[in-house]
């Protein structure tokens, strides 16, 4: 195998600090300079990760930088905008006039952010970070950020599981890091488009739209959403914002209540690092949190459709299962709380090759689905963060051999095309931006860790 080369490989590792440096604000590292000049919550839990192979203070700063922008409430935000109150008023640039957190109480003062959240990888950077420090050092560690982390769990759990299920509920699209994958796809076009974008749609008046966005002029426009789906985005993101980000008022007329695979089976995990964490420094998780914890072991179960033999996210009123197949599938061998058997059946579907067999896995959406768009962002290519967990998972159930292809085949994509956003399933092809800061550090962690 090409891998073996160690000297590619340490210059392969080499060029991804350099893409990290150049994307480092001192305290944050953005995703991108061009696309996403703010800091994204998992983006940073993954650059974190990365950070941890080579440079520990400055991965400890990545996480610190991101509960520096935790609301009162717990709720850690989707984005920090860093330097929106350097630049003058408030409202200054595109994203903070969007997002308008200040209308949220719970806000924090000094900083500007987004109104929802992103998938919880925030306990797996810190247990990264703390896997590479002396005992003594780990335990101040942990002591540092152990409240921001419980009080963002507790958070979870006591506002996004209102009925005390065990799932968390997300509201928009964005929570999930998935924007327009087909189960959530699903839902905003069979259900839930707001008229007046049905409208457009039907007269086609939705391409003027294409000459306000940003994303479309600098990647290829067949690589992002759809203008109907970016319109709806932003549609139910101004819903939220009318009701100034108030959950009791959203969940009543909510567009969005989805209890999302992804980000449950990656709270799961948190949640068990985080009974990690309490050990390892001798301190009590509240009784209701260790509850829900229980729950959400159980409750990820029923997710599962015996007919497909797939796990799917579900509608959270109808409690009906959203059976659009997506990466999403593979999730729950993150997660750990499913049994191997199912495991390996799950992992059946990473090697049909009508399914999520391509030559340059794991595709977001399987080929032989309606969906499949081998170019279009979480609708066919393959992204980086999604082998990473995916890799982690399958090590941990023991299925060695299976991770190993994956983390080869991953790397390879990765030397051959560039640090990309996301990478066509069928050729390669790399697709988005370039220099983008998680497909970089995750290549690190993937080398080196
Ligand atoms: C919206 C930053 C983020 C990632 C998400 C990815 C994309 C934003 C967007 O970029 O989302 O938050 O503008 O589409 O879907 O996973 O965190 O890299």
């Amino acid at each position: 195998m090409a891998l073996k080369d160690k000297d590619q490989l340490l210059a392969l590792v080499s060029k991804a600090k350099e893409v990290l440096r150049n994307n480092d604000r001192g305290r944050h590292t953005v995703p991108s300079p061009i696309l996403y000049p703010h800091q994204w919550l998992w983006d940073s839990c993954f650059i974190a990760i990365g950070l941890a192979n080579y440079d520990i203070k400055r991965a400890q700063i990545e996480v610190l930088s991101l509960l520096s922008g935790q609301w009162q409430n717990g709720m850690l935000p989707s984005i920090i905008l860093h330097n929106s109150f350097m630049h003058g008023t408030p409202g200054y640039d595109k994203h903070s006039r969007i997002w308008r957190s200040w209308l949220n109480p719970n806000a924090p003062d000094e900083l500007e952010t987004s109104g929802i959240t992103q998938p919880p990888m925030l306990a797996q950077a810190i247990v990264k970070i703390g896997q590479k420090l002396s005992k003594q050092k780990r335990r101040e560690w942990y002591k540092e950020v152990f409240p921001g982390l419980i009080k963002y769990h507790q958070w979870l759990y006591g506002e996004r599981d209102p009925h005390s299920e065990g799932l968390v509920l997300l509201i928009h699209p964005w929570e999930c890091g998935l924007d327009n994958s087909p189960p959530w796809m699903y839902e905003l076009n069979d259900h839930l488009l707001p008229g007046w974008i049905r409208f457009l749609r039907f007269t086609h008046l939705d391409n003027v739209f294409e000459w306000f966005r940003s994303d479309n002029i600098l990647a290829l426009k067949n690589q992002r959403l759809t203008n109907v789906e970016a319109l709806a985005l932003f549609s139910v993101q101004r819903r939220i914002r009318r009701k100034n980000y108030d959950f009791n008022r959203i969940i009543d007329h909510s567009l969005f209540a989805i209890e999302d695979l992804t980000f449950n089976s990656i709270l799961i995990r948190a949640n068990s690092m985080i009974e990690e964490i309490a050990e390892f420094i001798d301190v009590k998780i509240p009784d209701n949190l260790k509850e829900s914890f229980n729950k959400a072991k159980k409750a990820l179960n029923d997710l599962w459709d015996e007919y497909s033999q797939e796990y799917f996210s579900r509608d959270f009123v109808s409690h009906k299962l959203l059976k659009q197949s997506s990466i999403a599938a593979f999730m729950p061998i993150y997660s750990g709380a499913i049994s191997k058997d199912r495991v390996s059946r799950i992992i059946e579907a990473l090697e049909n090759e009508h399914r999520f067999g391509t030559p340059y896995p794991v595709p977001s959406v399987p080929l032989d689905s309606n969906w499949f768009d081998a170019r279009r962002y979480w609708q066919g290519p393959t992204w980086i963060n999604t082998n990473w967990l995916i890799i982690d998972g399958l090590k941990r159930y023991g299925f060695s051999e299976h991770a190993e292809a994956l983390r080869e085949a991953s790397i390879e994509l990765v030397k051959d095309n560039g640090f990309y956003e996301y990478f066509n399933p069928n050729n390669g092809d790399p697709l988005g931006i370039n220099d983008f800061s998680w497909t970089a550090a995750l290549t690190i962690d993937l080398i080196l860790g």
